[in-house]
């Protein structure tokens, strides 16, 4: 396969200038066909083990790719829930197939992301999400917010790149984001915890610049919306009659702080590691997940294959964590969420 390009010099000048730049075409749609089938396949097997459970009697089998969860969850909210957390990229057992591993380590993205970050040195996060936004459904609204209010404080000035990659055309009717331009390069604004479906959020008066200057960030399948950990961005409701599936990942420099090659030794009965293991990786931008190398000139025999991410990922999955992507916003006395579950 020839080298895929990289972004173009105005396109790398407009993600500095304005914080986002949105790129239609870094993959063939042909490229996202195996994770969208996947997924597919992941909800019928959701929905089979529901049926099996005696939880539901329809298992929508007719219905496809961008119809059948809205259906379910018509039927019983409960399942409808059940499917999308089991789906959505979480700590506790997300979504982590190989299809969606060729996806977060494709060279078609990661020459893109290597031009933005200057480096062929890359770590992708496993704090990624996959978001099912069903029609007409509160879940799947996103407040205003940047990434890096979820990330630990001391990595607010680093660069973590966000890829949001559409797996339908996304559109205004069917809740794409907003984009507030131009206000990147100032602070991480305050959060708050309670947002729309537990999310963080920026109250409006909050915000760098006024909302009404926000940008919609409409991108086709195929397309990226590439964004810095500081841009404000927030999604609205989906109006359309099917669902909104997205992606997004995120990228660092090896430079930035990270908790690649660092793993616990052993686990006591609650899943707790040994101390100096959670003083070594409070260092990273986001503790609780695995980070791992996808590109290396200098150490290409470091390069993560999907036997090792998946491996990482399990591990730092049956971590117990003390980081909580919450607890810089939470006015004194709000509880923690149940589980203490965090998402972007
Ligand atoms: O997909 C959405 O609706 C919101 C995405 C988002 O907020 C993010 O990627 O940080």
């Amino acid at each position: 396969m020839d080298t895929p390009p990289p972004l173009t010099p105005a396109q790398c000048q407009q993600f500095h200038e304005q914080g986002f730049v949105i790129v239609p075409d870094v993959f063939d749609p042909a490229d996202l066909e195996p994770v969208r089938q996947e997924l597919h396949r992941e909800i019928a097997k959701k929905a089979a083990e529901l049926k099996a459970e005696g939880k539901l009697t329809n298992l929508h089998e007719e219905l496809g790719f961008d119809q059948r969860l809205t259906a379910l969850q018509l039927d019983s909210k409960e399942n409808g829930e059940a499917i999308i957390r089991h789906l959505e990229g979480l700590r506790g057992g997300g979504f982590h197939a190989p299809q969606l591993f060729d996806v977060i380590a494709h060279p078609k993205l990661l020459a893109k992301v290597g031009s933005l970050l200057a480096t062929d040195e890359i770590v992708a996060s496993s704090v990624y999400r996959i978001r099912p936004k069903i029609p007409h459904s509160g879940r799947g609204i996103v407040p205003w917010h940047q990434d890096s209010g979820y990330f630990a404080e001391h990595c607010d000035t680093q660069l973590i790149i966000t890829c949001w990659v559409p797996l339908v055309d996304a559109t205004v009717e069917n809740g794409c984001m907003q984009i507030l331009p131009r206000v990147h390069r100032g602070k991480v604004v305050k959060h708050h915890t309670g947002g729309n479906a537990g999310f963080l959020v920026i109250h409006d008066t909050d915000l760098p610049d006024d909302p009404r200057k926000a940008i919609t960030a409409a991108c086709p399948r195929g397309g990226v919306v590439f964004m810095t950990n500081r841009t404000p961005h927030c999604s609205t409701p989906n109006t359309s009659d099917h669902i909104r599936w997205s992606i997004d990942l995120r990228y660092q420099s090896a430079e930035t702080p990270s908790n690649v090659g660092l793993e616990p030794a052993a686990h006591d009965a609650e899943g707790r590691a040994e101390p100096e293991f959670y003083e070594k990786v409070a260092v990273a931008c986001y503790p609780p997940e695995a980070d791992f190398l996808v590109r290396s000139q200098r150490h290409p025999e470091l390069v993560t294959d999907y036997a090792d991410y998946k491996r990482r990922r399990e591990l730092y999955d049956r971590t117990k964590t003390d980081f909580s992507a919450y607890r810089r916003w939470r006015e004194p006395a709000t509880p923690e969420p149940v589980g203490g579950r965090t998402g972007h």
